[in-house]
């Protein structure tokens, strides 16, 4: 399975082309928006996302709800384009009619002005426009698909928020999946801790009211996964570091931890790895998960528990110094809107990058055109190891 993504900010549309997904696989436009819908909510959000609705278009590759084997190019229209249509349209200008809305002043934090620097361009719009966190969308719905494929393997994943900005989130081990599911959808920042969601709103609010942004730390649940998937022979085999990968490579994430994560550096080996345990009707199972879920790139079997931090926004109300390209002038650079606050939605971002990633290993480990095809060899597998 691979994707790609294509769409300006500002521009028509948002498109994504996924190759790879077996046949018979059930599929709604329904299962994509609610994903869309999830990414555009959370306390923080900026003016942009009540002018947003974002919605899927399934182009290709789906009939009549289920998946034909082709590929599926889905497509989310830019409401905001609508405003847009001289600055972003993709025919020549006419004569003498002067560039608009042109950006001459990188911000700093953001792609501007290494941006301008590799590709040559004077214009940085020309930059900010793909860079833009906007092509999360299209992320979120090829993530969708992964999801419901993984859905119907018995694999279940949810993204919630461990931190803003230096208020952490109690950990929670005794919570279902189902619980995490359930309680993250309904805060307002998309945590499990009632008490620290109160004290991360007051947080935004505060950086709102200052012109500032907060970042914080997004973790990924997944339960399900059955051991082995994943591999040590190689180093573009191993699930870990492609999760990785895939996490850092989200707007503004700047890290990852698996499980205990850094901690594990603090800490003799014996308070590290998880002791084997067998279950006669269970099989194999550590007696606990500070590994989150991986041993030699491979799955354990345990739930895979994955952490991203997230920087804060780099578009700031408050300015920071920089240098306008043209005049070579310090300026102070400053910005009519922008989210103060965006990780509740890059936790549904990263639950979505992580479930590509998960179904991409399990479509090379378990290769098959057929879905009822590939989850019987899941069925079988799992009977396998249990006995194993
Ligand atoms: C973004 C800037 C803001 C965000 C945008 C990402 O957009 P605008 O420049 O139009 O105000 O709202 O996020 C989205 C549009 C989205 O769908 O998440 C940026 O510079 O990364």
């Amino acid at each position: 399975m691979r994707y790609l993504t294509a769409g300006e900010s500002h521009g028509k549309q948002l498109t994504t082309i996924i190759e790879g997904i077996p046949a018979q696989l059930p599929l709604t436009k329904e299962d994509i928006n609610h994903s869309l819908l999830r990414r555009q909510k959370g306390y923080g959000r900026g003016k942009r996302m009540q002018i947003e609705k974002d919605l899927v278009e399934i182009m290709s590759g789906v009939r009549h709800g289920y998946t034909l084997g082709s590929p599926i190019s889905l497509v989310i229209h830019n409401d905001d384009f609508k405003h847009w249509t001289d600055i972003m349209g993709e025919d020549p200008l006419e004569d003498n009619k002067p560039l608009r809305r042109v950006v001459t002043r990188p911000r700093p934090g953001h792609a501007d002005l290494n941006g301008a620097i590799k590709y040559g361009h004077r214009d940085m719009r020309n930059v900010l426009e793909r860079s833009s966190a906007r092509e999360t969308a299209a992320r979120v719905a090829a993530g969708a698909v992964a999801k419901t494929l993984l859905h119907h393997l018995g694999i279940e994943i949810c993204g919630y928020v461990k931190e803003i900005g230096g208020i952490q989130a109690e950990d929670m081990p005794h919570l279902t999946i189902h619980e995490r599911q359930t309680i993250s959808e309904v805060s307002p920042v998309r945590t499990l801790d009632n008490i620290a969601e109160q004290k991360m709103i007051d947080a935004i609010d505060t950086a709102k009211r200052e012109g500032d942004s907060l970042g914080g730390v997004a973790e990924v649940y997944v339960t399900g996964v059955p051991a082995g998937i994943g591999s040590y022979v190689h180093y573009d085999r191993k699930l870990d570091g492609r999760i990785a990968s895939a996490v850092v490579s989200i707007n503004a994430f700047k890290g990852v931890e698996f499980g205990i994560g850094f901690e594990a550096a603090r800490r003799p080996g014996s308070m590290v790895h998880d002791e084997i345990r067998w279950h006669e009707t269970e099989g194999y199972y550590r007696e606990t998960n500070r590994l989150g879920g991986f041993e030699g790139g491979m799955t354990t079997g345990m739930p895979i528990v994955v952490k991203g931090v997230m920087k804060p926004i780099p578009t700031l109300m408050k300015p920071l110094e920089s240098v306008d390209i043209e005049t070579k002038e310090v300026f102070k650079a400053s910005v009519e809107r922008s989210d103060a606050c965006a990780v509740p939605a890059a936790a549904v971002v990263m639950e979505h990058v992580v479930a590509i990633e998960l179904a991409k290993a399990i479509l090379e480990q378990f290769p098959n055109d057929r879905f009822p095809i590939l989850k019987k060899a899941i069925h079988d597998y799992r009977e396998e190891i249990r006995r194993f």
